[in-house]
């Protein structure tokens, strides 16, 4: 099995593997080791990644990029509303209200949900990843914000199954990134000792994520997280973008904001800027050719300007790294490390923030850009059988609580427990004891939909079926197992009825319910002293989770068989030339090695996105002539043979 780490960036991606037995992060065929998280459709072709985002200009309107905040939401979210004001492509409900991206594609109207779009992306890198391992990827790891919600993380894992990926977990941003920090360190203290801790730090193009962690030898544990959904790079570039668009209003008479691709251009110009202040104080020339109306710009910023204009975002950084401390209950001396990834970390004012509120240098001893991914690939590799690797145990914490509601048998009166508080230790399961006559009904949400970056509390709804009273009328009892899985995903996993034998099993505690907390991953907990005498698996039905699942794939099922078409021709184009090169040198149809590089050249070009018939047609027609100069070859190859046994007869 290939173990693989995927870092789903809201701007860059990034792809670590095992090899060779250590973690590598993976270059693409463009050398880079970033994918930008772009998709672009053409009249002809699909681009994904680099090729993608060097469309973002020519073909504004068809180039998906800034989608990851989109995942699981539905149109008229707010914030896919404030989203979709700023990008240059348009979105659209889909007939279930889920958002989607509408491009134009083989010229013809498209409508692709988020799902799909992240599923080219992770199609990308799988490919990417399976060239460098020379196998087949299956197994990942991908990465999230910590904050993503149950229906946002259920959206990923739905684009994975779409990539044909098995994402045996979805790992914080933060998590990943303190795996890759501690499961190298030899020094960390014994189990029983005071655990070391450190706080990871991560501001990327979207968010900032802020996470305090405990490390023993074998042991990470998270002790709290924090966060800013809407603070981030972009954010800071944005400030550049207003800054500009005024001055080359008074100073040039220029609407910027009329014109997508001016914008967008200026967009890209602010960013480069943000980036060049990073290195250097003093003042930086803005200079774009052509701009608008055939007129030059210039402009110019430096770093001192550029914090002004940006000093409200600064002040922002703090706000998720009080909420970390206090939750994390330790105090500023007690923090051994503050290690910062994340591109927009590498900001001198959001760098000097951090640093002030901890009040000690930040560490830079990560890789900023490839530590999320590396993490990745150690969680794979430590979930898979294949790979012996130091035991590390993760424990990661929920960050929203989850409450539970159902109607008291009596009155129908709804109540409401909580079952996870916030920062509650992930991967956790509880069991739920309930003691009725007929089926009922739970109903999950988050409880605090105050600190919720999502619209919807609701998480799903639960009908426990096949509840009946015993056979002397009394209440059944019923016990409910509760998890929020590795992934973060919460779900209720399994109903079971214990029907008692004789009324001296009798328990104290009916009509009462009590919520038990349980270690082992699956059954009922062992230690409860009932009488088990007969069991019933209740039927739980989940009356959420959109079964659209399976439509999707069904769709991206055509893309597939396309994309096999469109591979069988690759092949074979290689197959008979290697052949023609070797074996078949003798047998050569003339045109057939034409035909071969021909074939080539416009897999590259025109034929880079056709449908799957056009494949098959290519396919077909390298067989025509191929086929006959296979057929000479095996007969030759036959003939000699045949003599020889001839031969021996005589
Ligand atoms: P997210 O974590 O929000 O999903 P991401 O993982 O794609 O986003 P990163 O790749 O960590 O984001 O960071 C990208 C951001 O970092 C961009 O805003 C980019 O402009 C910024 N950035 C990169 N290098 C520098 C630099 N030298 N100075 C300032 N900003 C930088
Ligand atoms: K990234
Ligand atoms: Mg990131």
């Amino acid at each position: 099995m290939a173990v693989v780490g995927f870092d789903l960036g809201f701007q860059n991606c990034y792809i670590a593997v095992v090899k060779s037995g250590g973690i590598e992060t993976v270059a693409n065929e463009f050398t880079d080791r970033c994918t930008p998280a772009v998709v672009s459709f053409g009249p002809k072709n699909r681009f994904v990644g680099n090729a993608a985002k060097n469309q973002a200009i020519t073909n504004p309107a068809s180039t998906v990029c800034n989608f990851k905040r989109l995942h699981g939401r539905l149109f008229e979210d707010a914030v896919v509303q404030a989203e979709r004001a700023n990008l240059p492509y348009d979105l659209a409900p889909l007939c279930d209200g889920r958002v989607s991206a509408k491009v134009v594609y083989l010229e013809k109207e498209h409508q692709f949900t988020i799902e799909q779009i992240t599923a080219m992306l992770l199609t990308k890198m799988k490919e990417t990843a399976e060239a460098s391992l020379q196998k087949k990827v299956v197994e990942c790891v991908i990465s999230i914000p910590s904050f993503f919600t149950d229906s946002e993380r259920r959206s990923v894992l739905d684009a994975a199954k779409i990539a044909g990926l098995n994402c045996l977990r979805l790992m914080n941003d933060t998590s990943a990134v303190a795996l890759s920090y501690g499961i190298y360190k030899q020094d960390l203290p014994d189990p029983e000792e005071k655990p070391r801790i450190v706080f990871f730090v991560d501001m990327g193009h979207s968010a900032f994520q802020v996470s305090a962690c405990a490390f023993n030898k074998g042991k990470l544990k998270v002790l709290s997280t924090a966060f800013d959904p809407y603070l981030g790079g972009r954010d800071f570039d944005q400030r550049l973008v207003e800054h500009f668009c005024a001055e080359f209003k008074s100073k040039y008479k220029l609407d910027v904001k009329s014109r997508v691709r001016a914008l967008l251009r200026l967009q890209q110009e602010c960013e480069k800027l943000k980036k060049l202040m990073s290195s250097n104080s003093t003042d930086i020339p803005l200079n774009i050719e052509c701009f608008m109306d055939d007129k030059d710009v210039s402009g110019k910023m430096n770093r001192a300007k550029f914090e002004e204009l940006c000093a409200d975002l600064i002040e922002r950084v703090t706000v998720p790294l009080v909420a970390a401390l206090e939750q994390a209950q330790v105090q500023l001396q007690d923090i051994n490390a503050v290690e910062i990834v994340g591109g927009a970390t590498r900001i001198p004012a959001v760098k000097a923030q951090i640093s002030k509120f901890f009040r000690r240098d930040v560490s830079t001893t990560l890789n900023a850009d490839e530590a999320v991914a590396r993490g990745c690939a150690l969680q794979c590799a430590m979930l898979s059988p294949a790979f012996k690797v130091r035991d590390f145990c993760i424990t990661d914490v929920i960050p929203f609580p989850i409450s539970l509601s159902w109607s008291s048998e009596a009155d129908e009166a709804k109540s409401c427990h909580e079952i996870f508080g916030k920062n509650h230790p992930s991967p956790s399961s509880k069991v739920i004891t309930f003691h009725r006559n007929k089926p009922f009904v739970l109903e999950a949400f988050y409880s605090d939909p105050g600190s919720l970056p999502f619209p919807e509390a609701k998480i799903g709804e639960y009908k426990v079926q096949n509840v009946q009273a015993q056979d002397n009328a009394e209440k059944s009892k019923v016990k409910v197992k509760v998890q929020v899985n590795a992934s973060g995903i919460m779900d209720v996993t399994s109903a079971t009825m214990v029907m008692r034998v004789s009324a001296a099993d009798a328990d104290g505690d009916l009509g009462e319910n009590t919520i038990e907390e349980v270690s082992t991953q699956d059954g009922l907990d062992e230690a409860d002293g009932q009488v088990r005498d007969k069991q019933f698996k209740s039927v739980i039905f989940s009356t959420d989770h959109s079964q659209t699942q399976g439509q999707m794939i069904q769709q991206d099922q055509q893309e597939k068989e396309r994309n096999n078409a469109k591979n069988a021709v690759e092949e074979n184009v290689y197959f008979y030339r290697h052949k023609l090169e070797g074996p078949y040198q003798t047998f050569l149809s003339t045109n057939f090695f034409e035909l071969l590089n021909l074939t080539e050249t416009w897999l590259y070009e025109e034929g880079a996105d056709q449908d799957k018939q056009t494949y098959l047609h290519k396919l077909a027609e390298i067989h025509k002539l191929g086929m006959p100069v296979k057929d000479r070859y095996q007969e030759s190859v036959k003939r000699p043979k045949l003599f020889e046994q001839l031969l021996s007869k005589i």
